[in-house]
């Protein structure tokens, strides 16, 4: 199908502004500094493109009073009040309105575009830009096989659905809205306030795979059974073992469309990771993450993929063992293999 390409696309944001907690800004960082870029190009054969800095987006960041408090959404940096119980609407919006285009931009050449997060909220941009690449490459020069679905499908791997309007939405958190706002469930018109998101940016609600949930709002609960969204829940992956759910998922997606991979964090168990903002216990086991990741690059239809929700500043004595399964999760995404 795609070939797996050569070719990588890096994209490190630093960005914590689509949730309350202080930290995920430096996971780029730390999974950085634990070597992950140098093993994909030295180990894995990648040539790497893009933006190996982090961008630490700090004049969006809102304002740290100090270890693990919460922001006080009064005073941010950025003059942000909240727009229909958005907190950070604008700042969130610029971010992922630079990272649509900065991924936009690796994916159209045909390199597979790696986003390190930050919270959730940066799946906004980089599913966005994805999607827009994918579209254009399949319109018009012929650099994917004729058969490519011109739209992308998504595997969002999550303890949480992430698809809260602003209006289902309990904390205001833009990190638990990213889905709503890619599939068009939620739209604004509101100048600044994601006026930048247009068709070629939206995901089709037929193309959404969830993988690994378990705390999932009654708001949303509605949003999917309304939807006919495809979901896959830890009481699935208990029935049928990851194996066979990974079969059911990429028989849904079909052969012929390309994948981004949406992978938070905390769909592992606490116990492989616990520095994450939202922790929620009864999770995949460490191995069943890298076998999704392993499933979608041994599919040859991965064209993105992000790891999101590295909180360094949560768990002390947490941080390596949720940055070692950071980078063990990037690289069976990208295709490395046990033998
Ligand atoms: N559903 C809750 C909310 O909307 C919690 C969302 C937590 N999200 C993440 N990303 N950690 O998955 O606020
Ligand atoms: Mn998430
Ligand atoms: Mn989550
Ligand atoms: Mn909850």
């Amino acid at each position: 199908f795609l070939s797996r390409p050569s070719e990588l696309g890096i994209t490190l944001v630093g960005f914590s502004g689509g949730q309350c907690r202080p930290g995920t800004e430096s996971g780029p960082a730390v999974l950085t500094e634990a070597g992950l870029l140098t093993q994909l190009s030295e180990e894995l054969g990648y040539t790497l493109h893009g933006d190996e800095q982090v961008r630490n987006f700090d004049e969006y960041q809102p304002t740290v009073t100090g270890r693990d408090a919460t922001v006080s959404n009064s005073t941010p940096k950025f003059d942000d009040p909240d727009v229909r119980g958005m907190k950070n609407p604008r700042s969130v919006s610029a971010v992922t309105e630079q990272i649509s285009e900065l991924v936009y931009q690796q994916a159209r050449q045909g390199r597979l575009a790696l986003t390190l997060g930050g919270d959730h909220s940066i799946a906004i941009g980089t599913v966005s830009g994805v999607a827009r690449a994918v579209r254009e490459r399949c319109a018009a020069d012929g650099t994917l096989p004729e058969s490519t679905t011109p739209e992308i499908a998504v595997i969002w791997v999550d303890a949480h659905a992430d698809i809260n309007t602003p209006e289902t939405s309990d904390s205001g958190n833009i990190h638990g809205m990213p889905v709503s706002f890619l599939t068009g469930l939620a739209t604004s018109s509101e100048k600044g306030v994601f006026d930048w998101l247009r068709s070629e940016h939206i995901l089709n609600l037929n193309k959404l795979v969830y993988i690994g949930l378990r705390d999932v709002d009654v708001g949303e609960k509605k949003i999917l059974r309304d939807n006919k969204i495809k979901a896959f829940s830890m009481h699935d992956i208990d029935r049928y073992g990851i194996g066979k759910v990974m079969d059911m998922a990429l028989e849904y997606i079909g052969s012929e469309t390309p994948i981004h991979l949406s992978f938070d964090v905390d769909a592992l168990d606490p116990m492989w990771a616990p520095s994450t903002g939202t922790p929620v216990r009864g999770g995949l086991t460490l191995r069943e993450g890298d076998f999704i990741c392993e499933a979608v690059a041994e599919s040859g239809q991965c064209v993105g993929v992000d790891l999101v929700e590295v909180n360094p500043r949560l768990v002390e004595g947490g941080v390596s063992d949720t940055v070692r399964a950071g980078v063990s999760l990037v690289r069976c995404a990208l295709g490395d293999t046990l033998l």
